[in-house]
């Protein structure tokens, strides 16, 4: 069945005058809105070398070359850092000076992770990157963080951080202060839910039903030109207005563009890079052997063993058979359309199907949904379908999609791995140290504990199968974690890099916790008034400067300490006080407790700075309220709203 949102849509947008041109009142220069026809794919002539399925034994060129460039800026982005972050007496500036003049490929590597968990894992990221950059106010001040993100290499998102990545990269490297103040009927704009759509200032209902409209246009073009749709095209769509800044939901920007503009090709910011699941043919449930893939700004793919190719994104949705594009056939673009990438790393929809029950719905409407998803389960919609499949007749010894047509996909978080550490540890890639933003909802009161990591150190144990090649520090028991605290600040995971199975970088653990508003909302939140987005954001900068370090007065030294670890290693450099009093206290050290915890349930850490989240919606959203009669005129529509508000994993 075509998903019953179709028939809403049709319904409601019959009702109205067609032909009612969305518009957004302000349409500030963004990165590339380059598709040849909007959301649907098209043929375009292909360049003179065809595009082809490479091996994934390397790094791309395009990446190796990029990086070349990228060193050169984290260089002085690093020597930046530390103008304001002392580690003790250590001259840092010198260090580095020397480690690029012996050999630069020594200077340390950064990567940023960014956790899935919805709208919270979004904003509480947010904050994360806010104190990590130093456009910042005050970010570059004595002791603040700013100047991480400039110092980093990678930053990687999955299902709710990819939509933080997305939304940063997408409208060209916005910081988190331009994308909270924007005007509305812009971005970010989240006291309006996803079934509302933008506020746009007019007469919010004939907009609602033109935003349902635009998105089933958008869709059924994709559907017409004979490419394979599922409920994820309707959730990317409808994600995009909130996330992207360019008319109709940034319908023409692909995500391979980011490789097009002028700042992303002069290395004048980190590489963005975005996390999926494979799905086998026939299978529901997603174990810790799934094959994940990756979207970087040129390619799309895995390192995984199973498929072990990468194709260029921009042709993503050309008929390639056996590695190569037949001389019969042409080359596809604009099948990366920026928010079916976010879409396609948040489909939780399987999950979703498998959880209905536990989940607060009213029961009429969990009886609905059963039905709802049952039926798009059957017809293998409750996915991210790409056809065709780029891999198909590739490795055919060992991919599981090697006969299939279609390549399906799911939520980067559904093998467990909740925090996209798996494109920072291909040894390839070299990174020393990761800050591993973790947002997950894993305990009765959404809080992590730890199962992320742990899904991804059981994964690397594998080394040679699935693992293939990747190493990881030794990750304790979730118990453990909640007994000794380790998730209710930051914690460092493979200090000794010599206790390591090979090379993995340093990680800096950085969960979700409460400084000053209980930033454990549900994962099925589905608005937060600009009030409670702030708040959100606040908690999330406090989390990982513990606030301003007054949790500790020597934090960002121990960041920096952090940062230098792998190459204090790599050049025998012995290791300055400060930093071993810094390791002493944030590495776990091996030591286990793994009976069972009392339930977690830590308090504010600030109850006298607490947030009060201000209740009565923001002015973007009030208008909305007048208009929810719009959604809830059938129980069809409000099934459908329900659904799609629910998947935000
Ligand atoms: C990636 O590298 C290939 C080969 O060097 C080149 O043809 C292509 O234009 C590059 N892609 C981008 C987006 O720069
Ligand atoms: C990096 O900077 C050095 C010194 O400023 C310069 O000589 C070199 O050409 C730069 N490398 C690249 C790839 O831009
Ligand atoms: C932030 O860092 C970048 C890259 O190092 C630098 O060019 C820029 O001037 C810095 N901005 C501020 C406000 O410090
Ligand atoms: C920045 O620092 C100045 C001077 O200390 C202070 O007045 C101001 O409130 C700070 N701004 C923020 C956002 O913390
Ligand atoms: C992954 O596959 C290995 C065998 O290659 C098996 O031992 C392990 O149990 C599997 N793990 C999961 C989570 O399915
Ligand atoms: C995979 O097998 C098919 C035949 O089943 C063959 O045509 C194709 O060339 C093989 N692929 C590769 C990469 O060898
Ligand atoms: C190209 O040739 C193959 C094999 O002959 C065929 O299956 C396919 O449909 C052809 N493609 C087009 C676009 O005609
Ligand atoms: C939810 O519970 C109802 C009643 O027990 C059951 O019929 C339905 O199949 C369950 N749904 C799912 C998705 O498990
Ligand atoms: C694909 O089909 C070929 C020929 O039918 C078969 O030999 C091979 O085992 C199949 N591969 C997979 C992964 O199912
Ligand atoms: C941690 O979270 C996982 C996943 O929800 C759960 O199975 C486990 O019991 C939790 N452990 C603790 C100690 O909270
Ligand atoms: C060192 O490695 C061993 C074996 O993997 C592991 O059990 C132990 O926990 C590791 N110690 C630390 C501090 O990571
Ligand atoms: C290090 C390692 O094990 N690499 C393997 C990854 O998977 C590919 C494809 O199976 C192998 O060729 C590599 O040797």
């Amino acid at each position: 069945m075509k998903p019953t949102l179709l028939l809403v849509v049709s319904a409601l947008a019959a009702a109205l005058p067609a032909e009612q041109a969305y518009s957004l009142a302000h349409l500030a220069l963004r990165a590339l809105p380059n598709a040849p026809d909007g959301y649907t794919p098209a043929n375009v002539s292909c360049p003179a070398v065809r595009p082809s399925v490479r091996s994934a034994s390397t790094l791309s060129t395009n990446e190796t070359e990029w990086l070349r460039l990228r060193r050169n800026k984290t260089f002085d982005a690093l020597k930046d850092f530390f103008g304001h972050v002392d580690v003790g007496s250590f001259n840092v500036s010198a260090y580095l000076d020397t480690l690029a003049h012996s050999n630069a490929s020594e200077l340390p590597t950064v990567g940023i992770a960014i956790s899935g968990g919805g709208y919270r894992a979004l904003l509480n990221g947010a904050g994360a990157i806010k104190a990590f950059d130093n456009r910042t106010e005050n970010a570059t001040a004595s002791g603040r963080l700013g100047g991480l993100l400039q110092s980093a290499t990678y930053v990687s998102g999955l299902s709710g951080g990819s939509w933080l990545v997305g939304s940063i990269f997408i409208n060209n490297f916005s910081s988190i202060t331009s994308l909270q103040t924007y005007k509305e009927a812009e971005v970010w704009q989240f006291g309006n839910s996803i079934f509302e759509g933008p506020y746009t200032g007019g007469v919010q209902a004939v907009d609602t039903v033109e935003y349902y409209k635009n998105i089933e246009d958008a869709v059924s073009g994709k559907s017409d030109a004979g490419f394979p749709t599922t409920i994820t095209d309707y959730w990317g769509r409808a994600l995009s207005y909130q996330l992207v800044n360019g008319s109709n939901g940034g319908l023409d920007y692909t995500w391979s563009s980011i490789a097009l503009t002028t700042e992303f090709q002069q290395a004048d910011m980190p590489m963005p890079l975005v996390v999926a699941d494979g799905r086998n043919p026939g299978e529901l449930v997603i174990g810790g052997n799934a094959t994940v893939y990756e979207y970087n700004p040129w390619e799309f793919g895995t390192f995984d063993p199973t498929i072990y190719g990468f194709i260029p994104l921009e042709y993503l949705g050309s008929r390639f058979v056996a590695g190569t594009l037949p001389s019969n056939e042409t080359c596809v673009r604009g099948y990366d359309n920026a928010g079916f990438i976010m879409g396609t790393s948040s489909s939780l929809f399987n999950q979703f199907l498998l959880n209905v029950n536990s989940t607060a719905l009213p029961s009429a409407l969990k009886a609905i949904f059963t039905d709802i998803l049952q039926d798009i389960g059957e017809d293998d919609e409750d996915i991210a379908l790409y056809g065709p499949n780029p891999f198909y007749l590739y490795s055919n010894e060992t991919s599981p999609y090697a006969n299939s047509t279609e390549l399906d996909l799911v939520d980067g978080g559904e093998d467990g791995q909740n925090v996209p550490l798996h494109p920072l540890i291909q040894p390839e890639r070299h990174v020393d140290v990761v800050f591993a933003v973790d947002s997950s909802a894993d305990t009765t009161y959404y809080w992590p504990n730890g199962t992320s990591l742990v899904a991804t150190y059981e994964r690397s144990l594998n080394a040679s199968g699935i693992g293939n090649g990747t190493a990881f520090p030794a990750i304790p028991d979730t118990n453990t974690f909640v007994n000794l605290g380790l998730n209710t600040r930051p914690t460092f995971f493979g200090c000794n890099s010599s206790n390591l199975t090979g090379p993995a970088p340093l990680i800096v653990y950085l969960p979700n916790y409460p400084y000053v508003t209980y930033s454990n909302v549900s994962t099925f939140e589905d608005s937060y008034n600009d009030s409670h987005r702030d708040a959100m954001i606040l908690n999330g900068y406090d989390a990982v400067t513990l606030a301003n370090a007054s949790r500790d007065g020597n934090w960002t030294a121990c960041v920096g300490c952090a940062v230098l670890a792998r190459s204090f290693d790599r050049s025998n450099t012995s290791v300055p006080s400060i930093c071993t009093d810094c390791f002493d206290r944030y590495c776990w050290n091996g030591t286990l407790n793994s009976s069972t915890p009392a339930p977690y349930e830590p308090t504010l850490l600030f109850p006298e700075a607490t947030i009060k989240i201000n209740s009565t919606k923001s002015s973007a959203a009030t208008a909305a309220a007048a208009r929810e009669v719009t959604f809830t005129a059938s129980l069809v529509a409000a099934s459908v709203v329900y659904f799609l508000t629910c998947t935000l994993l």
